[in-house]
């Protein structure tokens, strides 16, 4: 046989040889179908040699070729016979030490933040007797958040140690009474509403957060005394915590309230008694009462800020703090908790399903 033609049937062989080798190894009908493009394709090992047989002297064009046709198809059949091994692997694949009765796995799922939840039943326990639930702006002006509260442009509450300014007349509001003025501002009495919402203050340490969660009431209409007052709270304290919660007013001061008082209620942890197993409560030192917010009679001066008559019209406000309330109801000891976003904290608050 000539030179040239025993070269390319040498390569072909080669060529066979190299294919059956590689295909043994394939584990994966992706990786065949990438060895058959690169042999048999058209731009592939086996079409490259094929190209050179126009080169060779057209006696031993017949036999080269039909040499080369054999293996071609022998190459063709070794595919099949590997992707038939292949989808038979999958199919006797052994099962039996699979379990199941193991439960399906759920995607992780949020649920409300605690601080949101009691913000959530604090509005609904208003809303049952009447209250509109109001919200705005977290930025305000000097006006709404200061002026129209009777706190004049030297009071103590403006110091840049209490107050996030975002200019110089435009602050964080420090208390939601800013939507409150807005919405007196906005109807005549009787109106009654309560603002939730955040609350920002310069200060940082274990019991105070720079972010928190206030709620504010108000109620202004004729004739309204402290007798409103007291059994508004008394109503709100004993659907949030117990039906037997007792409720005590201290006479206090506020710029936007006279009179003032904060407003404590029997411990939530010993009932009033001060001693848990006989040992002194940690919740409320012994005393059986705890702080829960401040309130007062809305004070001329505001009326006068909203363009109500103090003469016509009388009315109570509140505030409290969300946070608070939340420790109260679930006793919990640290406020940071709230912020920190642990799962293994927050789980303990989440009301769907377990997963
Ligand atoms: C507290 C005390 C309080 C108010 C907030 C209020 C709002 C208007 C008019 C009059 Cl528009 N008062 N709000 C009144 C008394 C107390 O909050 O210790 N909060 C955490």
């Amino acid at each position: 046989m000539p030179e040239q033609s025993r070269e390319l049937l040498d390569k072909l062989k080669e060529l066979e040889q190299e294919f059956n080798d590689s295909l043994n190894n394939l584990t994966s009908d992706k990786e065949v179908e990438e060895l058959r493009v690169q042999y048999l394709g058209r731009k592939g090992k086996l079409a490259e040699i094929m190209d050179k047989l126009p080169n060779l002297p057209a006696e031993e064009r017949p036999t080269f070729g039909k040499t080369a046709n054999e293996i071609k198809s022998r190459l063709k059949d070794a595919v099949e016979a590997k992707q038939k091994e292949l989808e038979k692997s999958v199919a006797e694949q052994d099962f039996s030490q699979f379990d199941y009765t193991l439960p399906g796995r759920r995607p992780w799922q949020g649920s409300v933040h605690p601080v949101s939840q009691v913000l959530d039943e604090i509005c609904s326990v208003f809303e049952k007797i009447g209250f509109d639930i109001v919200t705005g702006p977290e930025i305000e002006t000097d006006f709404y958040n200061f002026e129209a509260l009777n706190i004049p442009q030297n009071h103590p509450a403006r110091d840049m140690q209490d107050t996030l300014y975002v200019t110089e007349s435009l602050v964080l509001r420090t208390h939601t009474s800013p939507l409150q003025i807005r919405t007196m501002l906005g109807q005549t009495p009787p109106v009654a509403a309560i603002a939730p919402g955040k609350v920002y203050r310069r200060d940082a340490d274990l019991t105070h957060s720079p972010m928190f969660h206030q709620i504010e009431g108000f109620l202004a209409d004729t004739g309204v005394t402290m007798a409103e007052l007291r059994g508004t709270l008394t109503y709100f304290v004993q659907s949030i915590f117990s039906s037997n919660t007792r409720v005590r007013f201290r006479p206090s001061f506020f710029p936007f309230t006279e009179p003032s008082a904060e407003v404590d209620i029997s411990c939530v942890i010993c009932n009033g008694s001060g001693k848990v197993n006989n040992e002194p409560c940690r919740v409320c030192s012994q005393t059986g009462w705890v702080e829960i917010l401040g309130c007062g009679m809305i004070d001329p001066q505001v009326f006068k800020a909203v363009n109500y008559d103090p003469e016509i019209y009388s009315g109570f406000a509140f505030g409290l703090g969300v946070e608070r309330v939340a420790m109260l109801k679930y006793g919990i000891d640290d406020l940071r908790l709230f912020f920190d976003n642990d799962l293994r904290f927050l789980n303990q608050f989440n009301r769907l399903p377990a997963s």
